[in-house]
């Protein structure tokens, strides 16, 4: 538990799910003018692959989860250290090539490669436990809690940490084990929904990435993704801002908005 407060950065309360969620899900840029902005000609965004990218660890593992509105938990997985790459999609249906809008019987996940070295599946799965209410009836089969299993160690793990839940929370855990068959990707809009609320750091993904497919598999998107959530602590930005490539007005941005927002 520990550990894994140090790795969200704080810790998350079930009813906070809420409030981080609801954030996330507000469209809406968040920063205010004082930011020196690239008025004035002088902001050139940087052209290089993002160090942290650069460097992406060659064997990960994929954990999928599906806990609501999947714009939050794109924020919040992002966020953790040993999370390479975050991607939204829906999963668990049956309903061929799904969209946003014609679902059929698909549910909104969350997909992550980690780094197992960094991250256990055990820790991955504490945060999904900590970050909704899997004893809730869920409001549709849009927004389910399922734990998509990838094989049969995922499977074991998945099952007891559902059974300590379920003895913790001492009420019945609603979310189903599923065994991972397919991920549909969601549309592009759905990506790393924060971070494409700031259009002058969007601008600078799009120097770093010429197509959708390299944003969305950004570690450092994903990570901006999450500190712009409120996920992780303003140290850790400030340790890791130099990683992700950013131009200085970028980074004062970054900065700015997380000042205001994240814990010290
Ligand atoms: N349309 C809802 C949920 C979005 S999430 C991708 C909202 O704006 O909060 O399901």
């Amino acid at each position: 538990m520990k550990r894994l407060r140090k790795l969200t950065g704080r810790a998350l309360p079930g009813l906070c799910l809420v409030v981080a969620l609801a954030g996330a899900c507000v469209p809406g840029p968040m920063q205010e003018d004082e930011t020196e902005g690239p008025a004035g000609g002088g902001a050139k965004p940087a052209a290089a692959m993002p160090p942290i990218d650069a460097s992406a660890p060659a064997d990960t593992e994929t954990a999928t989860f599906a806990m609501g509105c999947f714009w939050g938990p794109d924020s919040l997985f992002g966020s953790l250290e040993g999370v390479v790459r975050t991607r939204v999609g829906y999963a668990g249906g049956t309903t061929a090539n799904p969209t946003y809008h014609n679902l059929g019987d698909h549910t909104e996940t969350v997909q992550m490669d980690y780094d197992p070295a960094v991250i256990s599946y055990e820790e991955l799965l504490e945060v999904f436990w900590d970050n909704h209410n899997p004893a809730a009836p869920s409001w549709s089969r849009q927004y389910m809690s399922l734990l998509f299993y990838h094989n049969e160690e995922q499977r074991g793990l998945a099952a007891a940490s559902k059974e300590r839940r379920e003895a913790e929370l001492g009420r019945t855990v609603l979310t189903q084990l599923v065994p991972f068959s397919r991920f549909y990707l969601a549309e592009n809009y759905h990506q790393k929904y924060r971070l494409r609320q700031e259009e002058e750091l969007m601008a600078e993904f799009d120097a770093f990435y010429a197509e959708a497919q390299g944003f969305i598999d950004s570690t450092a998107a994903a990570r901006i993704n999450g500190y712009l959530a409120g996920y992780g602590t303003f140290r850790a930005l400030q340790e890791h801002l130099i990683s992700f490539g950013l131009s200085p007005q970028g980074e004062a941005q970054l900065l700015d908005i997380g000042r205001r927002i994240l814990p010290g």
